[in-house]
């Protein structure tokens, strides 16, 4: 009960910790964020998977024993700025993540965007998060 206890509040620190985050950050008008580093590859992260549209890469974070982002080359701050022209990269993202998904995660996965504050955003680039290794729960937090 005590290593449960330890471990349920660790996840609970760690929880908050992303709302922490998501709350602090906000939309920034396109402006470079981490993610556009790591697509330039002037930071390190640890990629799974690139090819001309977009870059897949383990989560530092993870929430799941398997939990990775897939994002667009193209710097696109957040669901919501999506367009009609960006038709096409969204629907490669999706397929990016079944192909991914399929082959590591073959009992099952979960794909999460989150957007804006209230979703939990705290990098503002589009990104696909994928995580599984686990059964997933119903309702998310
Ligand atoms: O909360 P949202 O949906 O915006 O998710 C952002 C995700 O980016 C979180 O799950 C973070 O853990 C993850 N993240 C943040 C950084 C980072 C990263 N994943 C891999 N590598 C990272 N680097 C190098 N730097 C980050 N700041």
């Amino acid at each position: 009960p005590y290593i449960q206890k330890s471990v349920a509040i660790f996840l609970q620190r760690k929880m908050s910790n992303e709302v922490e985050k998501a709350s602090k950050s906000h939309y920034n008008n396109g402006s470079e964020t981490i993610f556009d580093k790591i697509i330039a590859k002037k930071i390190p992260a640890d990629i799974i998977y690139e090819d001309e549209q977009c870059l897949a890469f383990n989560d530092v974070a993870p929430q799941a024993p398997v939990h990775f982002l897939i994002i667009p080359k193209k710097r696109i701050p957040m669901l919501d700025k999506c367009e009609e022209h960006d038709k096409d990269i969204l629907g490669h993202l999706l397929l990016v993540a079944k192909k991914l998904g399929q082959s590591k995660l073959p009992k099952g996965y979960r794909l999460v965007i989150n957007n804006g504050k209230e979703g939990c955003q705290s990098v503002y680039h589009l990104h696909l998060h994928i995580l599984g290794g686990r059964q997933m729960n119903w309702p998310p937090g």
